[in-house]
């Protein structure tokens, strides 16, 4: 699986690239990640990436020429590979996309600044426009390290065996139960007693109860028909 990430700040991704899992996978070869800085593909004295709209409007908008230079670069050695947006009116990223992404084999992703990207680009490219959240970042660098992550741990040998148990949470739609590990008791705050019991079966009820109320109380929505 290899990404190619086009930024106006590469730099931003060397801890995601340098540590943890991903880090790792990296370090590997099974996954791959080159950073192009679009920067570099402009043609002027000045290196300009953004103009003022047209019609007006406060901010700047990204030059189309400039990334066009770089995705026709990039598509020289990745002719078929998706290209993705990342863009805060884009659809919601989650773990569905992710899957679906992880069965490609190389996968664009151009991270937009200032205002957004002039609208060519999309239409250009069917580039698929995503963003990670109903909040408002600076930039779509964060959104891509969040795709690479999530993608990223589900390629084959990203997870060691002992990370891999770990997909029940989200496919089975549900919240997280709480986890305890040692010491029993600290500061008078003892850790339930059925994880202590060796009950199995119990345990895995307690867990499941867990889950439920936790769903209910933060994220009601995931529970809508999840019965009949
Ligand atoms: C923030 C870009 C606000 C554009 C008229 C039309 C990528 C992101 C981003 C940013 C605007 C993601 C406008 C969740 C995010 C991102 C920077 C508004 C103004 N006026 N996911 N458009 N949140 N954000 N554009 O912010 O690039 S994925």
């Amino acid at each position: 699986m290899k990404f190619h990430i086009l930024t106006l700040f590469p730099e931003m991704f060397s801890g995601v690239l340098s540590l943890g899992v991903t880090g790792r996978a990296v370090e590997n070869g099974i996954l791959g990640v080159s950073l192009y800085n679009i920067r570099d593909y402009t043609t002027d004295r000045h290196r300009t990436v953004d103009d003022t709209p047209y019609g007006g409007g406060a901010g700047m908008v990204m030059k189309v020429e400039p990334i066009v230079a770089c995705i026709e670069e990039v598509r020289k050695c990745a002719p078929s590979a998706k290209i993705l947006l990342a863009s805060p009116g884009g659809r919601p990223f989650d773990q569905k996309m992710a899957e679906d992404l992880a069965a490609e084999g190389e996968v664009i992703i151009l991270c937009g600044r200032y205002e957004g990207v002039d609208e060519r680009i999309k239409e250009l490219f069917a580039a698929i426009e995503f963003s990670i959240g109903d909040y408002v970042m600076t930039g779509g660098e964060i959104a891509a390290m969040a795709v690479v992550d999530t993608v990223g741990r589900l390629i084959p040998g990203v997870l060691g065996s002992s990370e891999s148990a770990t997909e029940e949470s989200f496919s089975e739609g549900l919240l997280e139960y709480p986890q305890y590990t040692r010491p029993a008791e600290f500061r008078g705050m003892k850790v339930p007693d059925v994880l202590l019991s060796g009950n199995h079966s119990d345990i895995a009820k307690w867990r499941r109860v867990k889950s439920l109320e936790k769903t209910g109380d933060v994220r009601p929505d995931l529970l809508i028909g999840m019965n009949r």
